[in-house]
């Protein structure tokens, strides 16, 4: 436990001292770390992308807007966050530097500490919020509560269910391929959604390990059926949500690596987040794969409104 707290003081960034300057929702009733019950922190990890660049930034989108844009109080739920969550920001987990240091030494510096940290934060009833970073981090993330065996829900265009990428076995393509592999997780524990992007392999994967796939079209298709679905497997059940930006179709997320064409829209999105059975309960969640170019925060802001659709829901 003293182990974590040295990691609390001396690993993170502050919020004020991000780029965004300001904590998540910049909340001005001050909760203190021990009061609270939703803690985020940010990984701002860029190292094996592939395509378009910039992840690093994605915590940063989301605090800005979060913090300087939106309103705490969700017009359609009819709630304010700062009334009904006690959220605490850690800042952002300070990592080695990544021209400096090789690949390896990164993720070893990520494995001693991301799994810990979330271990600890969860046996002190802290539900942790990851802000990504490319989707790599989940890795970690999923690993420190994996004891619950949770229900993984995926919302991404992709499956990221390779077994190597580039020539590297850990990359923002493979996580999920990882975690199974391992052990960490059994396919028929995930559900993925929103999939649009996939190699053969990946699918023939997906298929042997009893993964549920809900690709775009049927949700468009039939979106009934799936929160149904969605609700009866989440009742009484511990679940995890990992949730790339890029599930969003294209026009929706202009700055995200690698955007893809087909995909959902912010009504579908809220409307599967709401599918969530009340009676579920979050683990933890990560939000990976934001980024922000050019002063456009068009996709920060769906980030953090998506997180303001999570927050009020009961299995928070
Ligand atoms: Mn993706």
């Amino acid at each position: 436990m003293s182990k974590i707290l040295d990691l609390l003081g001396t690993s993170f960034i502050t919020p004020e001292m991000t780029k965004a300057g300001c904590s998540f929702g910049d909340i001005d009733m001050k909760i203190s770390f021990n009061e609270s019950n939703i803690v985020f922190f940010g990984i701002p990890l860029e190292l094996t992308t592939s395509f378009g660049k910039g992840t690093s930034r994605g915590p940063e989108a989301i605090r800005s807007t979060s913090g300087r844009q939106i309103e705490t109080f969700v017009f359609d739920e009819k709630k304010d966050i700062k009334e009904i969550a006690k959220i605490f920001d850690l800042g952002d987990l300070k990592l080695p530097d990544h021209n400096s240091n090789k690949i390896d030494s990164i993720f070893s510096f990520l494995d001693q500490n991301v799994p810990p940290l979330v271990k600890e934060l969860s046996r002190t009833k802290k539900k942790p919020f990851i802000l990504g970073g490319e989707h790599t981090i989940s890795y970690f993330c999923f690993r420190g509560l994996s004891d619950h065996q949770p229900l993984l829900i995926h919302f991404d265009a992709h499956r990221d269910l390779k077994s190597k990428y580039d020539g590297m076995k850990l990359c923002h393509t493979t996580p999920f391929y990882r975690l199974i592999e391992e052990g960490y997780i059994q396919g028929k524990n995930i559900i993925q959604i929103g999939i649009r992007q996939a190699d053969i392999e990946e699918d023939k994967f997906a298929e042997k390990n009893g993964i549920t796939t809900f690709d775009p079209w049927e949700i468009k298709n039939n979106i009934d059926n799936v929160s149904e679905y969605i609700s009866k497997v989440t009742t009484n059940r511990d679940i995890y949500i990992s949730f790339d930006i890029d599930v969003y179709d294209l026009p929706y997320v202009p700055c995200t690596g690698t955007p893809e064409p087909f995909g959902l829209d912010p009504f579908e999105i809220v409307k599967i987040i709401r599918s969530i059975n009340d009676s579920a309960n979050l683990v933890g969640m990560d939000l990976v794969e934001v980024s922000l170019r050019n002063d456009d925060y068009r996709e920060g802001t769906l980030a953090t409104q998506t997180l303001l659709r999570i927050i009020p829901r009961k299995y928070v």
